[in-house]
């Protein structure tokens, strides 16, 4: 790997989070060193993923704000990774002197970035991951990762983490309905956040039941009131955060499922690097002209070619 690397990978150890920030340009952008980036990743790291998940304008946001205030106030180191974020004030806003100031220090506790990766080569999953793994190289106690919606991508991507928190609000109407498909698998925190709106308790009480359903003897997933905005259940969600984290055992198979997916596309990718759609495209209307074509035949030949 070649030497400037090597040293970019060194700093990002130690912490410093321009280097981090670097590294995580090069592999959102795949620029130059990119796979040899990924490839002298160590895997043995300190870090705990949480995911904070729900629908847009949930509180997600202000969510992370106040798990962050709170983990501060325990030395904690932490980095923020928000994908996709479309109001992307409230880091900003709460801890913009800490953020600059901390640039200039090569230790410091938080580290935040946002990534609008709709769109990037092999879906927004893939490139999650990837940064998700050059952050946990960096001397990180907790990663949280906010994504929006709960959708598809959030069932893919739960594997990432060692805790997911899924946030709903009353006002989503009947969410309980949407939570069947996958939701319930990813949960292990349901969050009824914005509870200082009088609907909050039906909501509350709906998540209890089908918590309480799916519940086994040795545990059921919490559910939690909080009031974001007000720093209110905050205590209690950190708390049950960490208890999750403490209590873990064997890697989740959800983690597998995504490190399975991940490992077929680089396979993928590997695979299909020498092929030349462009080249592809052009033979293929040479063969359609010359009278005898047979599709199958052409695609065999082409891949032997
Ligand atoms: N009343 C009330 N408002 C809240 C609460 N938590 C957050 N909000 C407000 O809800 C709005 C959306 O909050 P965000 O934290 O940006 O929500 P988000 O889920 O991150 O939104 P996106 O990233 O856009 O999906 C903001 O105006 C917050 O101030 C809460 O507990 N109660
Ligand atoms: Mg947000």
């Amino acid at each position: 790997m070649p030497v400037d690397l090597k040293q970019l990978l060194d700093e990002i150890r130690r912490g410093n989070f321009r280097s981090l920030a670097r590294g995580i340009t090069i592999v959102e952008n795949e620029l130059n060193g990119y796979e040899s980036l990924l490839l002298d990743l160590k895997e043995n790291h300190q870090a705990k993923v949480i995911g904070i998940t729900g629908p847009p304008g949930a509180g997600k946001s202000t969510l992370v704000n106040a798990l962050l205030r709170h983990w501060l106030r325990q030395n904690k180191k932490i980095a923020v990774i928000a994908v996709d974020p479309s109001s992307p004030f409230n880091y900003g806003a709460l801890l913009g002197d800490r953020i600059r100031m901390s640039e200039f220090y090569t230790n410091p506790g938080i580290f935040i970035r946002s990534l609008a990766t709709r769109g990037a080569l092999g879906g927004l999953s893939a490139k999650i991951i990837e940064v998700t793994d050059i952050v946990k190289e960096g001397p990180f106690d907790l990663i949280l990762v906010e994504t929006v919606g709960v959708g598809q991508s959030e069932v893919e991507i739960a594997g990432l983490a060692d805790c997911t928190i899924v946030t709903l609000v009353p006002e989503a109407g009947d969410e309980v309905q949407t939570l069947k498909a996958g939701i319930m698998e990813i949960a292990d925190i349901f969050v009824v956040n914005k509870a200082d709106h009088e609907e909050a308790d039906g909501l509350f009480h709906n998540l209890r039941i089908l918590a309480h359903n799916k519940a086994t003897p040795d545990s059921e997933i919490p559910v939690i009131k909080t009031v974001a905005s007000e720093d209110k259940g905050i205590d209690e969600l950190a708390a049950a955060v960490t208890n999750i984290l403490d209590n873990q055992k064997n890697f989740p198979e959800k983690r597998l499922h995504l490190l399975s997916e991940k490992c077929w596309q680089l396979i993928q990718a590997t695979r299909m690097k020498n092929i030349n759609r462009d080249r592809m495209r052009d033979e293929l209307k040479q063969a359609m002209n010359s009278g005898s074509f047979n599709l199958y035949a052409f695609s065999k030949q082409f891949l032997n070619s």
